[in-house]
Order: C-alpha cells, then sequence, then structure tokens
C-alpha cells in the first residue's frame, strides 16, 4: 500500500502533520487505495511561497513554448489512459467508459488550451491621435488557488490548471479527498512533461486547513472552486477581503422537458443517461423530467422499465451500467432525499432502496430512483441531490414547461425533447441556463465551448471553451505615442487641425 505525498515546489513531500488519510473504493470498502497527507495551513503556505517564486520565471516564458510542455502532457495522458482510467474507477466508483471518458477530457482540454498558447488573442484598434499605436494585451494574473470536486477527478483539474498554466500562472492544487489519486497522477504527467519545479503544486487535505489557507493568503491571486453551491459561498466570503478573482462552478437541479411530439424513445434514453450517468453525481445531471402530460404516462412506462433493468455494481466489471454512490455520506443523502420524496407525497415508482446484499455488501450501492408525479415545489424537485434519484414532474403545456424548468435557483443545463423546431428555438432562448440542449440530455458538454452556469450555479465566469483564459488572465491596454511630441488625448475635437 502506498503513501502519496504532497508536490511542493517539485519535491515529494510529508505534511508537516505528520498525518495522513485513507482512499478506500466505494465499491469496496476493503480495498485501500493508498494514504495521503493531511495537510496543514504551513504546507499549504510553503506551497504557496513555491508558486509565487515559480511566477517570476515562468510568467516570462512565451506561451507557445509553455504550450509545448502542455501538448506534451496531453500526448502521456492518452498514452496512459487506461491505467488512469481504472485507478479512477477505483477511487470513485463511476463505470470504466466513464471514467475514460473523463480522462478523454483531460486530453481534449489540454490539446485544445495549448493551442491557444499560440492564439492569446488581444486587441489592435486605430488610436485617437496621430503617430500613436494601440493595443491591448493578456497578462497572467499570478498564483490560482484551484479546488477541484471528486466527480470528475481528472477532467476538471485539466479544466482549471491547464487554462492558467497556458496563460503563465503558477498554481496549487487541492483536490477532494474522495480523490486524491487521480490528481496525483495527473501532476505526476505535468511534472514528466517539464513543467517546472513550483509552477504546480499539490496540496491534498481538508477544506478547513488546505481550502481555507487558499482561499485567504494574500499571494493568491485567483481562486477557482467547482463544487456544492454552499461550500462555494464559503470560498467566495473568504476569499472577498483580498479581493482575489474567484471562479465558483457549483450546484445544479437541471431539467429535461419532453414535449407531447417527442420521440419517446430517444427521450427515455436521455432520460437514463442523463438521470443516472456518473450514478446521478454530476452537476450536470437530469435530476428533473417535465413531460407533457398527454405523453405521460407512455414516458413513465418506459422510462421505468429500463431503470429497473439496469445493472448496478462494481465499475470496474465492464457489464455494470451505475457504479456506487461515492461514499458513506452521498449515499446516506440520497436515502434522506426518498425519504423526503416519500414524506412529500411524491410516488415512488423506481428503486428507493440501498444495495447491500452479496455483490454489493462492500460498497455505496442504491438503485436507480424514480418518483413520479412530482410537485415543483416539492424539496426532491428543487435540491440538488447529486445521486441516482430523478423526479418525474406532468406539465399541461410547452409553457408550463419552461415555468417550471426555470422554477429553481439553479441554472446549468436545460434540455428539451420535441420535433418542433420552434419550440426548440422558443425554449433555448428562454430557459436561463448556462447549457442547453436539443434532443440530447443534459449532460456531455464539450471542451471547446464554454461551461457554467446561471443563478445559484455560477458567479458570471465561465469555464471550457476559449473564454477560460478570461479567468485565468486580465487585460492590460498599451498605448504607444511615436510621435515625439506631448499629445493630449480627450481634448475637445475643435481643437483638432482642420
Ligand atoms: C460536472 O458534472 O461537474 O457536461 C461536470 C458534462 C461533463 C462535465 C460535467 N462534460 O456532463
Amino acid at each position: 500500500m502506498t503513501t502519496y505525498r504532497n508536490l511542493i515546489d517539485g519535491v515529494w513531500s510529508d505534511s508537516d502533520s505528520g498525518e495522513t488519510f485513507e482512499n478506500r473504493n466505494p465499491a469496496d470498502r476493503d480495498d485501500l487505495i493508498g494514504r495521503f497527507q493531511k495537510s496543514t495551513r504551513s504546507d499549504v503556505q510553503r506551497a504557496i511561497d513555491a508558486a509565487h517564486r515559480a511566477y517570476a520565471s515562468w510568467r516570462l516564458v512565451p506561451a507557445p513554448r509553455r504550450a509545448e510542455l502542455l501538448f506534451r502532457a496531453a500526448q502521456l495522458i492518452a498514452e496512459r489512459k487506461d491505467a488512469l482510467a481504472r485507478d479512477m474507477t477505483r477511487e470513485m466508483g463511476k463505470v470504466l467508459a466513464e471514467t475514460r471518458g473523463d480522462v478523454q477530457e483531460a486530453i481534449d482540454m489540454t490539446f485544445f488550451i495549448a493551442g491557444e498558447g499560440r492564439r492569446q488573442y488581444g486587441q489592435t484598434v486605430p488610436s485617437e491621435l496621430p503617430d500613436k499605436f494601440a493595443m491591448s494585451i493578456r497578462q497572467p494574473i499570478g498564483v490560482c488557488g484551484i479546488i477541484t470536486p471528486w466527480n470528475f477527478p481528472m477532467a476538471i483539474p485539466s479544466w482549471k490548471i491547464i487554462p492558467a498554466l497556458v496563460c503563465g500562472n503558477t498554481v496549487v492544487l487541492k483536490p477532494a479527498m474522495l480523490t486524491p489519486l487521480s490528481a496525483v497522477n495527473f501532476v505526476e504527467i505535468l511534472v514528466e512533461a517539464g513543467i517546472p519545479s513550483g509552477v504546480v503544486n499539490l496540496v491534498t487535505g481538508g477544506g478547513e486547513d488546505v481550502g481555507a489557507e487558499l482561499t485567504t493568503a494574500p499571494q493568491v491571486s485567483v481562486v477557482s472552486f467547482t463544487g456544492s453551491t454552499t461550500v462555494g459561498r464559503t470560498v467566495a466570503l473568504s476569499a472577498a477581503p483580498s479581493f482575489k478573482k474567484v471562479h465558483l462552478e457549483m450546484g445544479g437541479k437541471n431539467v429535461i422537458m419532453i414535449m407531447e411530439d417527442a420521440n419517446l424513445d430517444l427521450a427515455v434514453d436521455g432520460c437514463l443517461w442523463g438521470g443516472f450517468g456518473t450514478t446521478g453525481q454530476r452537476c450536470t445531471a437530469a435530476s428533473r423530467v417535465v413531460v407533457h402530460e398527454n405523453v405521460y404516462r407512455a414516458f413513465l412506462d418506459r422510462f421505468v422499465a429500463r431503470a429497473r433493468g439496469l445493472t448496478v455494481g462494481d465499475g470496474l466489471d465492464p457489464s455494470v451500467q451505475m457504479g456506487p454512490s461515492v461514499s458513506q455520506a452521498q449515499l446516506d443523502t440520497v436515502m434522506r432525499y426518498v425519504e423526503i420524496g416519500r414524506s412529500e407525497g411524491a410516488r415512488l415508482v423506481a428503486g428507493g432502496h440501498p444495495l447491500t446484499a452479496g455483490a454489493h455488501a462492500k460498497g455505496y450501492f442504491h438503485e436507480p430512483t424514480i418518483f413520479a408525479d412530482v410537485a415543483p415545489t416539492m424539496r426532491i424537485a428543487q435540491e440538488e441531490i447529486f445521486g441516482p434519484v430523478v423526479s418525474v414532474i406532468p406539465c399541461t403545456s410547452f409553457d408550463d414547461a419552461i415555468r417550471i424548468g426555470n422554477g429553481v435557483q439553479y441554472g446549468l443545463s436545460a434540455s428539451i425533447y420535441t420535433q418542433d423546431v420552434n419550440k426548440a428555438f422558443a425554449a433555448m432562448r428562454d430557459l436561463y441556463t448556462g447549457i442547453f440542449y436539443v434532443n440530447a440530455p443534459t449532460i456531455g458538454a464539450e471542451v471547446h465551448l464554454p461551461f457554467g452556469g446561471t443563478k445559484s450555479t455560477g458567479n458570471g465566469h465561465r469555464e471550457a471553451g476559449t473564454v477560460a483564459l478570461d479567468v485565468f488572465s486580465e487585460w492590460k491596454s498599451v498605448y504607444i505615442d511615436f510621435s515625439g511630441r506631448l499629445q493630449r488625448a480627450q481634448i475637445d475635437t475643435t481643437e483638432l487641425p482642420a
């Protein structure tokens, strides 16, 4: 059994605490994956100091040269995709096909953003004055504190770290305590690709120590966080006094709207994949399905039959379709919401129980669960559960569906199933979310378009796409006067020569 270390200033080192924590397989608690450093605020401070020192030279490396190292990293991830995916399934439970997808997102993001090493476009504009040049350039910001969740243990670190690096920043990464191995694997590859010492640092441990230090330390200029809305609020509050740039990517309660003209087979497939993929543990999960009353019964019967037929088990087994919840705490949350749904009067039509016998005895398994006849105001239709629980809500019209769809505090992703192009476009315009799908579920965003949400899902920033650079750079406007005389800008234009 391996004890993994923090990476600080290019050295894999033990925490000052002398303590470690365990990482176990959520499909089999007996499977101990490794021990990781339970880090202190002093460890984080050393990592921040290292990142701060490394920034002085990394920011001056030409962006195309920085990108060369990133291209090399993408290549290495691709070569090791299978082993990385297996480690990830073992530490967080989602099925191998999905962890391969997670690693692939890291590959795609790294190649895509490395390309930005040659494309950090600014603007060149005419000056108001003669013999004067005007332009804007992107500048790196400094040390970035990166705080990542367990549900996409390699993809999300890559979404944040790679754009931070290509812009010339340095990084301290705090991965979720449930998935530190994928973070170590990712950072090891960055080191192997030639990223210099101190440019990327990794510190494992809890939010109250590692996270708190990253969000308050004066030398950290940017914080990028993906996780729950509750923790996101804490991050924003603790980063506010030092005016850090804060990027938050938080909860979702995403809706699939099924209109009466929808292709129901397609819709059922979409709801299964959107609702139960990653065991429902995606911020983009389709946890609400709003169905037109005229097709409600037909849809529900098929959806329930298919959900009951899903094979739940260890994600390393290729015949398994849905893995465990990531932890006991997450499973407890799922069970608590099943109770809440029952007590609110929703009709439990599939699942509803943990799976504890036989092959399921040692993991955090739960049946794919569907509540029908859910009222839009019920807690199971309002609150993010982050588990395999889908609420099906009847609606009477297109307008009713839009109203229900928008009637939550979150705004990440939404989808409509319809054959009517007019309804599709109207819904695309009127759903107040950051991502929208037509005839596809709410999950599966691609790396080269912006990713993020409205309302309590985010704070106005986006990651992925070329706009990812906006979080990790700031603009400098540059004026070069080569006239050799004093020229006064913003004078009354009547003073200009005829
Ligand atoms: C997340 O759930 O935190 O669009 C990210 C998707 C994936 C990313 C999900 N590409 O579902």
